[in-house]
């Protein structure tokens, strides 16, 4: 089989560009391999499907699978397929993501794509069993055909559900065969334009009847991997329903949907939320609704998502230590959904992106772990919140105390109190002595 990239497998602690610094798999990180805490994954679209267009100029790469030189096109995902595996065994990660329509052509008809998407699977199958990598998730591309223009699950035609439905079937039944450990649903689409011709209160509505169906399918075909909501608040879409991990939440409440959801969290779509990549998985660690991540990184200096490979140890070492707060992933990971500068033509410019970014995570785990065990962040915060876990604090949450009760301490005098420093120059100074010093 010929070879898309010139280079060998990428080394561990060897000098030159192809080599990890930091990442040692079967390194023990807080009593498990640093490869089981991170459980990193390529993912296909961005790194495989993605020529370098933009919505101003063609693809600027050299991605030769992609060349339009076979005229059938399986043989050409077939050959897209190999570009992708040979690229996973030489990055030396465990895992892949997928949508339908990345690593299957579409038919004429939905049977014929559906046809398409299975043979692919069984070619999948066949790689997977020849590099030993795993799917950490597949899901559906519901945003890119035209009929899905005004959303999917939230389209106002109910024809449009039942095609998507169809189309989410088959994904979860194709994940199923494969033994994701988890299924997504972006709703790039699912949300407005504007409201002049929006009814907020039945897209609402039909989006809770897409996901409850979504969940009795995973359970009539015993799916055991997590299903997981992707938040993003815009684009393409100018307003997305799935707005930020809070939102979702109070969806996934409202709609008794709660125990059959996690949230896939992804860096860039924080930021284009208002909000840090840290503050997203802080959020959804602390209510019990975090799954996974999707990892990138955005740009300071403009409002869209950019996608960059992911770079900075002092912002990932706090998301870090937030996962492992939480007790680590279950069956989560960092899948990279990031996509290289349009500038970045050569085709082993893959390889440079995503070893500076899985480095760059395997060091912030490295800080995460010096962060919890030396309780960096944990003590000073028990500290501050003490006062709950006895007196009045205790009586407040127990519901002993009532307006009445609290009024007659505070007129008696017996509670009166001072404010005291929050010490956030302090803890900072905690937190950059312990990412200096770790090793
Ligand atoms: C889009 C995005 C998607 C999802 C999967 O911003 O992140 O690639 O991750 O549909
Ligand atoms: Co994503």
């Amino acid at each position: 089989m010929p070879e898309f990239f010139d280079v060998g497998d990428v080394g561990f602690g060897e000098d030159g560009d192809l080599s990890y610094r930091v990442y040692e798999p079967d390194r023990l990180v807080l009593g498990k391999r640093m490869e089981d805490q991170l459980r990193i994954a390529v993912c296909y679209w961005h790194s495989f499907n993605w020529p370098g267009s933009d919505v101003f100029g063609m693809g600027t790469f050299d991605r030769p699978w992609l060349e339009p030189t076979a005229t059938d096109p399986m043989a050409a995902a077939r050959q897209k397929m190999d570009a992708a595996f040979e690229f996973f065994s030489k990055l030396g990660v465990p895992f892949f993501c997928f949508h339908d329509v990345d690593i299957a052509p579409a038919g004429a008809t939905f049977s014929d794509s559906a046809r398409n998407l299975d043979d692919m699977v069984t070619y999948a199958e066949k790689k997977m069993a020849e590099t030993g990598k795993r799917v950490l998730w597949g899901t559906a591309n519901l945003f890119s055909h035209p009929r899905y223009a005004a959303g999917a699950a939230t389209n106002p035609d109910p024809d449009v559900f039942a095609y998507a439905a169809a189309q989410v079937k088959h994904a979860l039944e194709a994940t199923h065969r494969l033994g994701g450990a988890n299924y997504v649903l972006w709703g790039g689409r699912e949300g407005y334009e504007t409201l002049l011709n929006t009814d907020l209160r039945r897209e609402a509505q039909q989006l809770a009847r897409f996901l409850h169906l979504v969940a009795e399918h995973k359970h009539k075909i015993g799916f055991e991997g997590t299903l997981l909501i992707e938040p993003k608040p815009a684009e393409p879409t100018k307003h997305q329903y799935d707005y930020d991990c809070q939102s979702v939440h109070g969806f996934l409440e409202r709609f008794d949907l709660v125990d059959e959801y996690r949230v896939n969290i992804e860096a860039n779509h924080a930021t284009l939320a208002g909000h840090s990549f840290h503050h997203e998985v802080a959020y959804s660690v602390s209510n019990g609704i975090f799954g996974s991540i999707d990892a990138n990184r955005g740009d300071y200096q403009n409002g869209w998502d950019t996608d960059q490979f992911p770079n900075s140890v002092d912002e990932l070492c706090l998301v870090l230590y937030e996962i492992l707060r939480g007790g680590g992933f279950t069956t989560g990971g960092f899948n990279f959904d990031t996509k290289l500068r349009r500038q970045s033509l050569d085709r082993n410019d893959l390889f440079h992106g995503h070893v500076g970014g899985i480095d760059t995570l395997a060091r912030a785990l490295l800080v995460a772990a010096e962060l919890v065990e030396r309780e960096t962040i944990a003590v000073p915060l028990n500290r501050r919140y003490a006062g709950w876990e006895n007196g009045v604090g205790a009586g407040i949450l127990s519901g002993a105390e009532t307006l009445d009760s609290l009024e007659a301490r505070v007129m008696a005098g017996e509670i009166d109190p001072r404010p005291v420093s929050g010490r956030q120059e302090l803890l900072e100074n905690r937190v950059n002595r312990v990412i200096w010093s770790s090793r």
